[in-house]
């Protein structure tokens, strides 16, 4: 991603949060076991506003000058690690002014005099609802951030509305991730009678998106039988039963960016059931995606996706009563895609042009051992809508 994205980003949330004082902290390092940590993925906003991609740093915005606070490294890690030196952080996120942890620290305590505000990123809404601790980077600078200023607010609805718009850069980002993604797909599905193991599929899954891509966007569900219809699987380690329907659920990621597709295939030969299963949701996903267009309310979509789904649990007999509808179809119909896999949508009431959302319809019957899904990404256009991952075949 070029620099004027980056710069451009800020540039934007200045002209929306004109007279405030913003700090965005990016991610830290998380410890894995023992001396090792978990490979280091950015917070997704710090990294929309300076495409810094190191743990520890500190973007601060003020209406009249912007820095980058850099995060103490000890010479140890510097030399074990690597370490961006300052000039290189300026080539990648345009901000000129880049200084120390410490510098950085007596630049905050300076503007705490002047701001009684500032804005940052703060608890997701949901934190509390993740069963997971929070990354300690931002989690530490709202900490910091109370003890110093009078007042503290956030400003991800107005980051999340941003980014839920995508511009042309980032859409080929999420392209080139796609066309990756249906790669891997497409060579699973070629190869399929000759695996034994989800973990082949997830294998061919990994070579293809390392070898065209950065790797999986997300850890990949690869589900056979019964399995499918955890929603969560992601052990991805069971023999493949003959006669049974394979969900695979994976996106390859570009530049920070994700795909997030979902195809369901018969190992070996499949019964009535299973095919009419397979169709009702085929059936239903293409109806949904054809709704889609600028404009549309998303209550309104939603409503309709409802009926959609209704109908297409009544034809294979699932459908007698209300509670039968979340019973089959226990999930979200869409979410927003970029640099999260599940990004916000923005809080828009209708849909925007510029907007990247899944359509992901499905029919899960553990007591039949079946579950399918499918899954493809829709990019809504000036007028209409285009299917970004059209050219994976949907096929059982
Ligand atoms: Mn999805």
């Amino acid at each position: 991603m070029d620099v004027t994205f980056f710069a451009g980003n800020r540039a934007k949330l200045k002209e929306l949060e004109p007279t405030a004082l913003i700090v965005v902290a990016g991610n830290d390092e998380v410890q894995r076991r023992a001396d090792a940590a978990f490979a280091f993925v950015q917070e997704a906003n710090f990294y929309y506003l300076t495409g810094v991609n190191e743990p520890g740093w500190k973007l601060v915005l003020t209406p009249d000058e912007e820095f980058l606070i850099g995060p103490e490294r000890s010479d140890a890690q510097t030399l074990f690690d690597g370490s961006l030196a300052h000039e290189e952080v300026t080539r990648t996120s345009g901000v000129t002014t880049v200084v120390s942890l410490k510098e950085g620290e007596a630049r905050l305590k300076e503007l705490a005099s002047v701001h009684k505000k500032v804005l940052t990123i703060l608890e997701h809404p949901y934190q509390s609802h993740f069963g997971f601790a929070p990354n300690p980077g931002p989690y530490a600078n709202i900490r910091k951030l109370k003890k110093m200023f009078e007042e503290l607010g956030d400003v991800r609805t107005t980051v999340t509305r941003m980014r839920a718009i995508k511009q042309p850069e980032e859409l080929a980002m999420i392209r080139r991730a796609i066309h990756a993604s249906i790669a891997g797909f497409s060579r699973v599905r070629a190869e399929l009678v000759g695996y034994d193991n989800e973990r082949k599929i997830e294998a061919t899954l990994w070579y293809e998106f390392l070898q065209m891509a950065d790797g999986h966007a997300y850890d990949p569900i690869v589900a056979s039988g019964a399995n499918a219809c955890t929603l969560h699987y992601t052990a991805n380690a069971a023999k493949l039963e003959d006669g049974s329907l394979v969900l695979i659920d994976a996106g390859a990621q570009v530049g920070e960016y994700a795909a997030d597709i979902t195809r369901t295939y018969a190992y070996g030969a499949s019964t009535d059931r299973q095919k009419a299963v397979h169709a009702a949701v085929e059936t239903a996903h293409q109806k949904i995606i054809a709704l889609l267009r600028p404009g549309l309310e998303i209550k309104t979509y939603s409503d309709q996706v409802d009926e959609i789904l209704k109908g297409a649990l009544k034809s294979v007999g699932l459908y007698e009563k209300p509670s039968d509808y979340r019973r089959y179809f226990p999930h979200a119909i869409s979410h927003g895609l970029g640099i999260d896999v599940h990004d916000s949508l923005g809080g828009f009431k209708e849909f925007q042009p510029g907007m990247v959302l899944t359509v992901e319809p499905g029919i899960y019957i553990p007591e039949e051992g079946i579950g399918v899904r499918i899954e493809d990404d829709i990019l809504i256009t000036e007028d209409s809508h285009e299917n970004l991952s059209a050219a994976l075949p949907t096929l059982l």
